[in-house]
């Protein structure tokens, strides 16, 4: 009997001690349980938040992308309109006229009006008379481009084709001592043009025009009074003081069919040694106007009435015009287009 108590008694403490940890293992992993699903369900919470922020951004993202896309069409059409205007922009060009300022001098009766009527109406063989005032005419002489050479007005940054128009500015006075004035007052506002317009120090063109005729007689009175006036006089303080600036002296002893017929049988050379010998002395108030290299001299015949026999004018033409298309062309362009130079420099080293 005590013996079987004692074994239920051990059975009972078994089974407690079973039910026992059955128990707190089932509370344990209720516990357990129920701590884990919080913290599942505050990540889930949490990962459900960032997934609305995301989302957010994304909407916004989604957004700005829309505007970004719709900004990048406006500008690229923008672009292409841009394109066509600087394309059509750039198909533009600016005419420019460049002018060398050419003064023709001497006494009456030389025949500047017959040189520059030769330059510039060389059909017109009518007779005139004295040249009673001051007259200009515009000569062309060369025209060329200058590709990409000007930033256009409207859009600095597109470059525009210039087209010059090169050309003389020839003036012809009368022969007589009250005309110098002009001649000088010409002579200075010629050059602030010029400097203006080309923005290079470029000079005046002087022609000194002679009867070649009368290197056989001498001068005559109205010669020597012509050249001892104040015209030299004053052109050099202009000089002097940078307000002129002459580029080229070009001495043209005209009316060569006249002293051939008085001295037969001389050559070219031997008359212009001749010419030389008798004008220098009168061109000497002149002397370091300017660089030798820059005078020369020509004989020319321009007798109106016999046109086929006119010479020596085309010649002068080239050399007053040389200047200008060097400086604005280039040395090379000015030798093709003008060609060799055909005037002597026997008299500068007289001057
Ligand atoms: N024989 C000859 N006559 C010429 C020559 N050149 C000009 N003449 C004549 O000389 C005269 C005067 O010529 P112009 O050209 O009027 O002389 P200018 O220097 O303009 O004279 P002004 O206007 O009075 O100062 C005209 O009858 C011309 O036909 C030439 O080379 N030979
Ligand atoms: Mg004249």
């Amino acid at each position: 009997m005590n013996i079987l108590a004692e074994a239920d008694s051990g059975a009972a403490e078994v089974v407690a001690a079973v039910l026992g940890a059955t128990i707190t293992g089932l509370i344990t992993w209720a516990v357990t349980r129920k701590t884990a699903t919080a913290q599942l369900h505050r990540e889930n919470e949490s990962l459900a938040d960032s997934l609305r922020k995301k989302r957010a951004a994304l909407t916004e993202k989604t957004k700005a992308l829309g505007a970004a896309t719709k900004e990048a069409d406006d500008l690229r059409a923008v672009a292409k309109k841009y394109a066509a205007v600087r394309k059509a922009l750039s198909a533009s060009s600016v005419v420019r006229d460049y002018h060398q300022p050419v003064l023709v001098l001497g006494p009456r009766h030389v025949g500047k009006t017959s040189l520059v009527t030769q330059w510039h109406a060389p059909w017109d063989h009518t007779a005139f008379g004295s040249t009673q005032k001051h007259r200009f005419c515009t000569i062309p002489v060369y025209d060329f481009s200058r590709p990409d050479a000007l930033p256009h007005f409207a859009d600095s940054e597109v470059m525009t084709t210039e087209h010059l128009h090169l050309k003389l500015r020839v003036h012809d006075f009368p022969g007589e001592l009250d005309a110098q004035k002009s001649a000088v007052v010409t002579a200075r506002t010629e050059t602030d043009q010029l400097r203006r317009e080309t923005k290079k120090d470029l000079g005046i063109v002087l022609i000194c025009m002679f009867d070649a005729g009368e290197a056989v007689s001498g001068a005559n009175s109205q010669t020597t009074s012509y050249y001892n006036g104040e015209l030299f006089a004053n052109l050099k303080t202009m000089m002097g003081s940078g307000q002129i600036r002459i580029e080229r002296l070009i001495i043209v002893f005209n009316k060569y069919d006249i002293l051939a017929a008085k001295l037969p049988g001389r050559t070219t050379r031997e008359l212009l040694k001749l010419c030389i010998d008798r004008f220098a002395p009168i061109l000497e108030p002149l002397s370091g106007a300017c660089n030798q290299e820059r005078i020369c001299e020509t004989f020319t015949n321009l007798d109106r009435d016999k046109p086929l026999d006119n010479q020596g004018g085309s010649i002068v033409l080239g050399e007053a015009a040389r200047g200008l298309v060097e400086k604005m062309a280039g040395r090379d362009e000015a030798e093709r287009v003008i060609g060799e130079d055909l005037t002597t420099t026997f008299i500068s080293p007289h001057l």
